[in-house]
């Protein structure tokens, strides 16, 4: 009596996670497909990136593989350049709002800016969303993800 329905039990599970497998998989194929039609549109100014999962106008990535950390950390644009984070993980965030977190510093002059509202330093973004941010005023600036800025850092020189 006991042993069939712990085969019962563990035929269950098995059958959960083959379910989950399976949603998983199509999940991944309909992106794929997404960023094949996106790959293909933009043939020719590819830049042959190794992840497919990045799209290409990416600069930089946020949580690559689940690790906390942006790739790359330190970054040199333009004045007047557009800058792209990829959330290649969810759960994180990009600020660079002095009022929520002591880690982060702009340039004098410069506006604070983040990808969650200035009310809610803990709203994060899910895997595969991007945020994007155009840099006005030259300097440094010194970033985090607010839920992880003990090791979620990242620096803008802006020239
Ligand atoms: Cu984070």
């Amino acid at each position: 009596m006991a042993s069939s329905l712990t085969a019962r039990a563990s035929w269950n599970v098995k059958r959960l996670s083959l379910a989950f497998r399976t949603s998983s998989m199509t999940t991944r194929r309909g992106f794929l497909a997404g960023a094949a039609a996106v790959s293909a549109g933009l043939a020719g100014c590819s830049s042959g990136s190794s992840d497919d999962d990045v799209p290409d106008d990416a600069d930089i990535v946020v949580g690559p593989g689940g690790n906390l950390s942006f790739d790359p950390s330190s970054l040199t644009v333009s004045t007047g350049e557009t800058v792209t984070w990829y959330f290649d993980s969810g759960s994180h965030n990009v600020s660079c709002n002095p009022d929520h977190h002591a880690n982060v510093s702009l340039p004098e002059g410069a506006e604070p800016f983040s990808s969650c509202p200035a009310d809610s330093p803990y709203d994060i973004k899910a895997a595969g969303e991007t945020y994007e941010h155009t840099f006005d005023t030259a300097g440094e600036y010194h970033y985090v993800c607010v839920p992880h800025a003990t090791s979620m850092k990242g620096t803008i020189t802006v020239e």
